[in-house]
């Protein structure tokens, strides 16, 4: 089944001359499942349509952002009546103070919390926050945990479990990544071994309390207790970045799901509802290290910006209402569970993982808890999967290691619709 693809690939064409890669962030390039990105054109609940008039249900939600769909009319209204009192004003705003009351309410850990641009400025905000709060610089994170692009982050596992960073990209001096220990998710052993021999030089330990960025990944029972203990015992920082669980797996994100406290969370993605925002915040003792109250420093011209908080504060009062998170369950599981019996009725090697509203079919036997029994997934049977559908008009992620999102405007036709062109993906990934 062909779609006609033309606009999209002339667009390609002409942004790969002006925007490096044509896109403005990597993974939309389509490089980890082949062929050309499409260009979206317009959004409308759980539907997107691209720039040649194909339809599409929606599944990566533009990453997390858009838990209530695309121009969500209440969002829409918020941010024009907003827009229609001025863009910005590098002053205070009475929006920012009701979405910061908002958040701490929200988020079981947090008494005080500051509003930024995005996830990426959320993790190097508080990754430095924590540094300062402890005068120590080593960190600690997870082989497959994404956090943004910040450079201390983007560091590879050293060969042992507790040998320190490499830099995962070019342009980041080593000296940025030596102190970033890398260590395999849902290994409570390893991060006790590793703060045994480093302990009282490790500022932190940040992780995605559910992994978002292999593919989903939840904590194996026990792990975020674990990393809780460990880090109480040694007086380091626990952060929890909740840029994609947070508002996600519950009103108060996955701290409030799995019980467990850190002592700083990283926010971004739902709480902007779908404009640019970010947000770290956590214990008032740490947080109050933070300029100009205190030593730590931390800026930016558009934090806490008046569109972007009025788009949040609506998010925030809607996914308030009640059963939201009983609707998002129940869709996540639909959409989860069919695929993967799709996939088993089928006779092909699929399995999903999921929590709440966001999950992922790893095209593997194994069970996946961390990044390496992740990469034993066939991307190239993934990429299949991905361009069939499209064709089909579904938009999965164009990645193996990415989460599917519903949102509440995904109805049961939408995911029966999609399960039926799974089932019938699935029968020509036997024959071909
Ligand atoms: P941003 O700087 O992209 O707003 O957030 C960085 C970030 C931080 N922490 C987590 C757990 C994240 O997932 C992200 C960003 N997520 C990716 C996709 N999983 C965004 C998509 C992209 O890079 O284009």
């Amino acid at each position: 089944m062909q779609l006609d693809f033309e606009r999209s690939q002339s667009l390609f064409n002409k942004a790969q001359t002006l925007i490096p890669g044509g896109v403005n962030s990597p993974v939309r390039a389509f490089k980890s499942v082949g062929g050309q990105p499409v260009f979206i054109n317009s959004g409308q609940g759980s539907r997107m349509f691209d720039v040649d008039g194909n339809s599409y249900v929606d599944y990566v939600c533009s990453w997390g952002p858009l838990i209530f769909g695309h121009a969500h009319p209440r969002i829409v209204a918020a941010i024009t009546s907003a827009a229609e009192k001025g863009m910005t004003f590098g002053a205070s705003t009475e929006a920012e103070v009701v979405l910061a009351e908002m958040i701490v309410q929200a988020v079981p850990s947090v008494d005080m919390v500051r509003l930024v641009s995005s996830g990426t400025e959320a993790v190097m905000s508080a990754i430095r926050l924590a540094r300062g709060y402890t005068r120590r610089d080593k960190i600690i994170k997870f082989e497959g945990g994404y956090h943004g692009h910040s450079d201390s982050l983007l560091s590879k596992a050293g060969s042992g479990v507790a040998t320190l960073g490499m830099p995962d990209s070019a342009g980041v001096p080593p000296n940025l990544t030596v102190d970033t220990i890398t260590i395999p998710y849902n290994n409570i052993e390893a991060v006790r071994a590793a703060v045994a021999l480093h302990s009282k030089s490790i500022a932190c330990i940040i992780l995605e309390p559910v992994a978002g960025n292999m593919g989903v990944v939840p904590p194996k029972a026990g792990f975020l207790e674990g990393l809780r203990e460990i880090c109480s015992e040694n007086e380091i920082v626990l952060i929890f970045d909740e840029v994609i669980t947070g508002f996600r797996v519950a009103y108060g994100g996955a701290q409030e799901r799995f019980g467990v406290l850190p002592d700083l969370t990283t926010m971004g993605k739902i709480i902007g509802g779908g404009l640019p925002m970010g947000a770290y915040g956590g214990r008032r003792e740490i947080m109050e290290f933070v300029a100009p109250s205190g030593p730590v420093y931390q800026a930016g011209t558009l934090s806490g910006n008046p569109l972007a908080v009025a788009a949040g504060i609506e998010t925030l009062r809607m996914l308030k209402e009640p059963g939201v998170y009983d609707e998002l369950e129940e869709k996540g599981a639909a959409l989860a569970d069919g695929l993967a019996e799709a996939a088993r009725s089928a006779g092909a090697t699929a399995h999903g993982n999921r929590v709440s509203s966001m999950s992922t079919l790893f095209f593997t036997a194994e069970e996946v808890f961390n990044y390496s029994s992740a990469k034993t997934s066939d991307t190239a049977q993934y990429a299949y999967f991905f361009h069939r559908m499209l064709e089909r008009g579904f938009y999965f992620a164009p990645s193996q290691f990415e989460a599917a999102f519903v949102s509440t405007t995904h109805s049961a036709a939408d995911i029966e619709a999609t399960l039926s062109a799974a089932r019938d993906v699935f029968e020509t990934m036997k024959k071909s």
